[in-house]
């Protein structure tokens, strides 16, 4: 019966108040009038980041921030407040574009130590919630700025009320894990997912090929997570993973206009970058079902955690919490885990010391991070899990076997490639494949022509392949069975090959 009657308020709501707000922003906003976002040329001609181009270093982004929608790994629709990206939209769009436009995580931010970040916020207000005002702020969690205009406290600093835009200015002097978020009202807003991630590249990426970081050669493309100068924070890939945790009913609370139960808040779902487990590892952006409450579908989870890295990879792991009740474990079973740096900075002592340490599990609270280094030269290809030791958090709600968990996936590093299969004039068939160092390679052909056939094996790796010195090799049959030696050139020749490595 309540039920109902809540059912009933919300469509009342709906239907008298969404057209309301289009109304009033139809008329007392004129295109563009209230969205001004700056973004000033680099003209200092000096290259600050490092890259040898003197008018590159300004970054432009444009943020909005609002209400909007997201869905559960167990399907289940949930309100929310947060960020959504209006990079590139054109000022007198982003009001119409951006509400309801929430995604979850915010819109990662990624920079490089040496750039200037101007970061446009504009507020497009909570449109299911047309009785709040809230402002918004951006905080950067960890910046050290010299005042704190724009540190996004609402004590100490401005905040972006609706309908308004503020460019916020970073000069970004620091390499780093960072996180971002809304900090008005922080427990409720980051509570609703006004979440994001944001981490600095070091500028000791951009060194000269074979500098000598005290006798480890840089080469081109080589990255570190810090400026560690001895390329001890070396990687080859990165992932930012994100933990966040929503309590269903404090959503429903706020979407209901209900008082919000700050006291009893217990989240239900625990999250890897916005998502449970296995939608962790969907590599597909998730698209809301907002339709369901009689509005669009939008696309509001971007971020997938699937982790992938071939055999002898550095993979780093750009861990941050930004949960607003649990402490979290994690831990991944079967990777050796090496933690290089905490709270944006790495653990190497002003004298060079390193102070780093393996572990098989890291620990973190809300507004910690933590960087991770996964050695996979010693471990097999595979798949492994990365996921809270919490066990009661590996579930989305009330479905068990999901929430704050992903996947590592590490490749064989020479996995078999064929180029080409060539059928030549003599008659004779070309297979050309990549080199697989430490392998046993086998070629075969199928007995007949069935579905299932059985498999000869007609190369010894010893004998007639022909390595052409480019990382690929070639091997030709020159016919030695009785089907092949009938041939014409011009016939087409169906026999199967397979190549098998071991
Ligand atoms: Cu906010």
């Amino acid at each position: 019966m309540r039920l109902n009657i809540e059912i009933k308020r919300i469509q009342i709501m709906k239907s008298i108040l969404i057209p309301l707000i289009i109304l009033m922003l139809c008329t007392a906003l004129p295109a563009g009038a209230a969205v001004f976002s700056q973004n000033p040329p680099d003209t200092d001609g000096i290259d600050t980041d490092g890259d040898g181009i003197v008018d590159n270093d300004h970054i432009y982004l444009h943020m909005s921030a609002g209400d909007g929608f997201v869905n559960m790994a167990d399907g289940r629709l949930m309100y929310m407040f947060g960020f959504g990206n209006a990079t590139g939209i054109p000022d007198g769009m982003v009001m119409m574009e951006q509400m309801l436009g929430s995604e979850f995580p915010a819109p990662t931010i990624k920079v490089r130590e040496g750039q200037k970040l101007y970061l446009n916020l504009t507020n497009v207000g909570m449109m299911l919630r047309p009785d709040l005002f809230d402002p918004h702020s951006v905080h950067w969690h960890g910046f050290p700025n010299a005042a704190p205009f724009f540190d996004g406290v609402p004590d100490a600093s401005i905040t972006i009320n609706m309908m308004s835009t503020f460019t916020y200015f970073y000069n970004i002097i620091e390499p780093g894990t960072f996180m971002w978020h809304c900090h008005v009202e922080a427990t409720e807003h980051m509570q609703m997912g006004m979440l994001g991630n944001l981490y600095v590249l070091p500028k000791q990426d951009m060194s000269a090929p074979a500098t000598s970081l005290s006798g480890f050669i840089h080469e081109k493309g080589f990255k570190y997570t810090y400026n560690d100068e001895d390329g001890s924070t070396y990687y080859d890939v990165d992932f930012p993973i994100q933990l966040s945790a929503f309590d269903p009913d404090f959503h429903d609370a706020s979407l209901n206009v209900q008082p919000l139960p700050f006291a009893l808040m217990e989240d239900k779902y625990s999250m890897i970058n916005g998502r449970g487990y296995p939608d962790t590892i969907n590599p597909a952006v998730l698209w809301n079902t907002a339709s369901d409450e009689g509005l669009m579908d939008r696309p509001s989870q971007p971020v997938n955690s699937l982790i992938t890295a071939k055999q002898g990879e550095k993979i780093l792991l750009r861990f941050s919490s930004l949960v607003t009740t649990h402490y979290y474990t994690v831990t991944v079973l079967g990777i050796p885990m090496k933690v290089i740096g905490t709270g944006a900075r790495p653990l190497i002592s002003p004298s060079g010391e390193h102070l780093f340490y393996d572990t098989a599990s890291i620990t973190l609270g809300g507004g910690e991070a933590k960087d991770i280094i996964l050695d996979t030269s010693a471990v097999e290809p595979g798949t492994y899990f990365l996921y809270t030791t919490n066990m009661n958090y590996l579930s989305n709600n009330e479905e068990d076997f999901g929430g704050m968990m992903t996947e590592i996936v590490i490749d064989d590093p020479y996995p078999l490639q064929i180029l080409s299969l060539i059928y030549n004039e003599d008659g004779s068939a070309t297979l050309t494949c990549y080199e697989q160092p430490g392998k046993t390679v086998n070629i075969e052909w199928a007995d007949g022509y069935t579905p299932t056939p059985s498999w000869n094996q007609v190369d010894n790796p010893a004998l007639d392949r022909v390595h052409h010195g480019d990382g690929t090799w070639s091997w030709t049959d020159f016919g030695t069975d009785p089907e092949m030696l009938g041939l014409k050139p011009g016939d087409v020749l169906s026999r199967s090959y397979r190549v098998v490595v071991q």
